[in-house]
């Protein structure tokens, strides 16, 4: 990444690393620790990549200095990680908080900012307590409130040191992939209805969590408060075509507009993804009510709740009509979407089937969310690439893509004015790639997951970001005027 121009990025800018709980941490009965979602559905065969499961994973519980030494060899000034829900209040509700839970992320944020790391918390990644399916999950409404109790209970618990707060990472991943498809925890597939129930409640929940600091917490605290949405940056397959056009649209109304509308833009769904699911019941003779549910006047608005912008971005995709496709009869998301994203031959494929590597779509997407959702400062919560195969640790080609889309996150401040505040790179370690078990890596440090140790190695990208951060900060400061 030697080749990197770092004068664009703000003194400030926040160079940071992500990971997430269920993914790094096992110790998955230790220390009164309560089962979630994930754990049931690893231990039930023939979910995940071998049978892997994230019982011991990077074993960060109890490795969690190693971690701390990986961040320091980084250099980096922000590190992003998610709390186990289930490892703090075992059944998920505060009647019953597990002491040494607390004292495990006490601990890890002490010492962040002992060493000069400023922590971001994720409340929620993927990971529910298991009691709480039990009660209906994501898909009960009560959900909402058992979830504000939690995020109070973190922002009292962690609040006068943690200042940067996402409730909710990627509620398009955890509705479609654990409520569509079946192919995450917790493994539902009931097309076309479930989707839509699970990411309102997430809004809802997420909605609920921001009004709450807003009014008890900020005052005192002074933090902020946002959720993680993921999005491709998607064009039309052939922009000559209308409808490829057009679904293009339906595409992203189905996607980050799903999520981003309520919160950014009106309070409530699209019109045009409103009127399709509407359309399309009606078409399919879809009879017990609307499968997209409503905003109520009795709950506070979505609108406003978030005071940064968060974004996941990993690839993108051309997108192509399928209206008349094989599921214009199915009730299903996308059927209701009526679109499909393809990978545009030029891309590579880099590791993982899915994650196609263009940079630039990352620069276009940005500018996109300050066209269209708002100027708020946008910090870029994850951005990786993968590996899988024989482990390489001279890892050239991920540094490249490092270099080339920080690149590229150089012009959308220099060029397109976009306030970038920060970048997480995805991610700090090797770890549990969720369906994919451990085939699939995305660390800057290898975990050698073959030994107990877990010993772990840094990739050449690791040792290239470190190059890249410490060159930043050894720019001379703008003066104070
Ligand atoms: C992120 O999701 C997650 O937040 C993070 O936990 C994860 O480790 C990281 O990505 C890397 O995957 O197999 O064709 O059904 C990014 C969104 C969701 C994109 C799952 C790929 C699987 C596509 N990802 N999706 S497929």
């Amino acid at each position: 990444m030697s080749g990197l121009d770092v004068s664009v990025f703000p003194h400030d800018f926040a160079w940071g690393a992500a990971t997430a709980a269920y993914q790094i941490e096992g110790g998955w009965n230790m220390d009164g620790r309560g089962p979630s979602i994930w754990d049931t559905f690893c231990h039930a065969k023939g979910r995940v990549f071998e049978d892997h499961t994230g019982d011991v994973a990077c074993n960060s519980y109890q490795l969690w200095e190693e971690d701390l030494k990986c961040i320091r060899q980084l250099g980096l000034t922000h590190y992003r990680l998610s709390l186990s829900w289930s490892r703090l209040l075992p059944d998920g509700t505060t009647n019953h908080v597990n002491p040494k839970g607390v004292a495990y992320y006490n601990k890890v944020i002490d010492d962040l900012i002992a060493c000069g790391v400023t922590p971001m918390i994720t409340l929620y990644h993927m990971d529910l307590p298991q009691a709480l399916q039990d009660l209906g999950g994501w898909s009960s409404t009560e959900i909402a409130d058992i979830f504000e109790s939690y995020a109070r209970f973190c922002f009292k618990t962690f609040g006068d040191r943690v200042k940067l707060w996402i409730t909710v990472n990627e509620p398009y991943v955890c509705a479609k992939l654990g409520h569509e498809d079946g192919i995450f925890a917790p493994g539902i597939k009931n097309p076309g209805i479930s989707v839509y129930l699970a990411g309102h409640n997430m809004l809802r929940a997420h909605t609920k969590a921001w009004h709450t600091y807003n009014t008890h917490f900020r005052p005192l605290q002074a933090g902020q408060v946002s959720l993680a949405l993921n999005s491709d940056w998607v064009e039309p397959l052939d922009p000559g075509c209308p409808k490829d056009a057009t679904a293009a649209e339906r595409y992203k109304d189905f996607t980050l507009d799903w999520f981003a509308c309520p919160v950014f833009c009106t309070g409530d769904y699209s019109e045009s993804m409103r009127a399709r699911i509407e359309t399309r019941s009606l078409d399919l003779g879809y009879k017990q009510g609307s499968r997209l549910p409503r905003f109520t006047k009795s709950e506070p608005s979505p609108l406003g709740t978030a005071d940064f912008f968060a974004l996941n971005y990993y690839t993108s995709r051309k997108v192509k009509d399928l209206n008349d496709g094989s599921k214009k009869n199915e009730l299903s998301f996308e059927g209701d979407q009526g679109a499909e994203g393809v990978v545009d031959p030029s891309w590579p494929i880099c590791g993982v089937h899915w994650l196609a590597v263009v940079p630039d779509g990352l620069r276009k997407l940005l500018k996109y969310i300050k066209d269209m959702y708002t100027s708020l400062p946008i910090y870029i919560t994850e951005n990786g690439f993968s590996q899988m195969g024989p482990v390489q640790i001279e890892d050239a080609d991920r540094s490249q893509f490092y270099q080339d889309t920080l690149q590229e996150v150089g012009k959308a401040i220099s060029q397109d004015r976009v306030n970038v505040k920060g970048y997480f790179a995805w991610s700090l370690l090797d770890n549990f790639e969720w369906s994919d078990g451990y085939s699939v890596r995305f660390g800057l440090f290898h975990v050698d997951f073959s030994t107990p140790e877990l010993k772990r190695t840094i990739y050449r990208s690791g040792r290239e970001y470190a190059a890249v951060i410490s060159k930043h900060h050894s720019q001379p400061k703008p003066k104070n005027i």
